[in-house]
């Protein structure tokens, strides 16, 4: 592990040097940079995060059989950490959301160099920075994708005001048992008494501003032109920092092909749970007859929503309301029973880890017991089989996210299955969840929910393989 550090510090400071010659080698022309820039929100010029690759799109996109090698760059005016969501070929020494990685200073660079995880993946900071767009796709075409039409949407929660400022007011809320802790624009919501008594179940403890998809809201979408009778291949990603989806293709029949980045069996439908952290690919069917489409992403146990329009050449496209007429579901596990992985792991004896959720007064998030900083790292042997089983007797669903693994699900309390690969699985309130995962590489990996609330207030700790 020390040699492999070794040469990454010294990447890096063969690219520091590099930056100074313009024009000269790794350094001089990054892979990915990170700005600060003005978008509009809901008519308010915002200052936000902007990722954006050598071709001036946002985040970063190859083909299987390609690697990142080149330089992040950090020309944001703050430090970042950058977390590689997904790519499992991803040195532990190279990702700086792993304990000790520290951050990348304004004006600087780390050098990567790691073969690309086929699938729909993607880069996000590793704090509250992401609610402020630090976030951008990372997709990888795998050499088996249909030839069709693809398009990436990443998907966002949004506040004017700054993360800090919300994490206050959701300690105040909970120190104080009531409303009138936050103030400001939009308190939060969805949070009265009832809800917050024990054994009540409830989601959107923090009352966002916006919903996005792709930096828009439902007021100006975007519209993405398809043809007629075509099949387009929506690779949807769950940037939010606290906020699920359903993502609902409406009129357009589809079939889910990926879950986090991992090939399953199709499985038709047109409503599909997405939990923060996770992605989920669709093949959509665009009728013979052609039209506007809406694809819309409505919260969990809202009536609220965001989405995007697919179009056809010359299709009326009618105003969209940006809430739905009727107020969802909690998510749940029925599509996670339903789906089966292509490539499962091979059936070998696994060691059981149990993961106990937890909650306490004052917006404390623990596992086992613990929030992290006073957590006992869990421990592993390189090579070893190991079943993490959550077990979630809080009020809240919680996506939980292994670093640097790919686990497959293999129940959710109702028996064995051979359910999907993923990286993030929901675990509902009241649920049991079980995944096993193949430890191949060493490092110490940060288990935790990606409802960054709850990570920044707790609810995180390490597994250490090797
Ligand atoms: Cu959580």
């Amino acid at each position: 592990m020390t040699a492999t550090r070794r040469k990454f510090l010294a990447g890096s400071a063969m690219a520091a040097g590099a930056a100074l010659m313009p024009g000269a080698g790794i350094g001089a022309s990054p892979l990915v940079t990170v700005t600060s820039r003005q978008i509009e929100v809901l008519g308010r010029a915002v200052t936000v995060f902007g990722v954006f690759g050598a071709d001036g799109r946002p985040g970063f996109s190859a083909r299987e059989g390609e690697r990142l090698s080149g330089t992040l760059r950090n020309e944001s005016g703050r430090r970042l950490t950058m977390h590689w969501h997904g790519q499992v070929l991803a040195p532990w020494e190279e990702d700086r959301a792993r304990p000790g990685g520290g951050f990348l200073k304004h004006n600087a660079e780390d050098a990567h160099d790691f073969a690309l995880t086929p699938g729909t993946h993607w880069m996000h900071a590793h704090d509250l920075a992401e609610q402020q767009l630090l976030a951008a796709p990372m997709v990888t075409r795998e050499a088996a994708a249909p030839e069709v039409q693809e398009h990436v949407v990443m998907l966002h929660d949004f506040a004017f005001r700054p993360p800090e400022e919300i994490l206050a007011g959701l300690g105040g809320l909970m120190a104080h048992g009531g409303h009138g802790a936050s103030g400001g624009e939009a308190g939060m919501a969805g949070m009265d008494h009832a809800a917050m008594m024990p054994g009540m179940v409830h989601a959107n403890d923090v009352d966002y501003d916006a919903f996005l998809a792709n930096e828009r809201t439902l007021d100006d979408p975007e519209a993405v032109q398809v043809e007629a009778g075509a099949q387009v291949r929506l690779r949807i990603i769950n940037g939010a920092t606290a906020t699920a989806f359903w993502i609902d293709t409406g009129a357009l029949p589809s079939t889910c092909i990926a879950v986090d980045g991992s090939p399953c069996e199709p499985l038709p439908g047109r409503r599909f749970p997405l939990a923060q952290g996770q992605r989920v690919d669709l093949l959509c069917d665009v009728p013979q007859g052609g039209g506007a489409f809406p694809v819309f992403a409505q919260l969990e146990a809202s009536h609220r929503r965001t989405g995007l329009i697919l179009a056809t050449p010359g299709a009326a496209v009618e105003r969209l309301a940006d809430e739905a007429e009727t107020v969802s579901d909690h998510l749940g596990l029925g599509f996670d029973t339903a789906l089966r992985a292509l490539r499962p792991l091979r059936e070998r004896p696994a060691r059981m880890i149990h993961v106990a959720l937890g909650e306490e007064p004052g917006y404390r998030w623990t596992l086992n017991g613990r929030v992290h900083g006073e957590h006992e790292p869990l421990g592993a042997a390189l090579g070893e089989r190991v079943a993490l089983m959550f077990m979630n007797p809080t009020s809240m669903m919680h996506p939980m996210h292994l670093h640097g693994h790919h686990f497959q699900v293999v129940d959710v309390g109702q028996g064995r299955f051979a359910g999907p690969m993923r990286d993030t699985v929901i675990v509902p309130p009241g649920g049991m969840v079980t995944v096993e995962a193949e430890l191949d590489k060493p490092g110490a990996w940060f288990l935790h929910c990606h409802h960054l609330y709850h990570m920044a207030t707790g609810m995180m700790t390490e597994l250490v393989v090797g």
